[in-house]
């Protein structure tokens, strides 16, 4: 059964001119692209996207980054889609993501590291209706 799953590429990868080559990686892992579109993230936006991490020491430093320069935020479609994507993310931190994941290739660190992805099929659902609305998923 199909699965969807939300992606953000972050303010990093695409400073950097690396979106395309990572949603060309997430096409090549068999995920369909239902909806995509570039924004810049407002801080309120931000603190309420990550409010689950709004106690952790790193939450203002999150908040900066993500809130630095544009993201592209996608819904993708593929089987098993929430774990799949996790695994092509990689670990966390980029220094201990695994050789060809999407952070090992494209992050820098524990937080400047390229891309989110859902945790969880309830999550993923929240945080598309979070970006997306219904009629804009193809
Ligand atoms: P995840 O993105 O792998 O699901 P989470 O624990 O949900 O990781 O953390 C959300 C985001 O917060 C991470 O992707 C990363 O950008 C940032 N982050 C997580 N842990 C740390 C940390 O210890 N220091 C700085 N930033 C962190
Ligand atoms: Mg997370």
């Amino acid at each position: 059964m199909s699965q969807r799953t939300l992606t953000i590429l972050k303010p990093d990868s695409v400073a950097a001119g690396k979106a395309g080559a990572i949603l060309a990686h997430l096409e090549r892992e068999g995920f369909r692209i239902a909806g995509v579109k570039k924004i810049r993230l407002a801080p309120e936006q931000a603190r309420a996207f990550y409010a689950v991490h709004r106690e952790r020491s790193f939450f203002g430093g999150l908040v900066r980054f993500m809130t630095e320069g544009p993201v592209i935020v996608a819904a993708l479609e593929r089987a098993d889609a929430v774990p799949h994507l996790r695994t092509t993310m990689g670990a966390t931190d980029s220094q201990k993501a695994e050789a060809g994941t999407v952070r090992n290739l494209y992050g820098t660190d524990i937080e400047r590291n390229a891309i989110h992805g859902s945790d969880s099929p309830e999550n993923a659902a929240k945080e598309i209706a979070f970006f997306f609305a219904e009629a804009e998923l193809i």
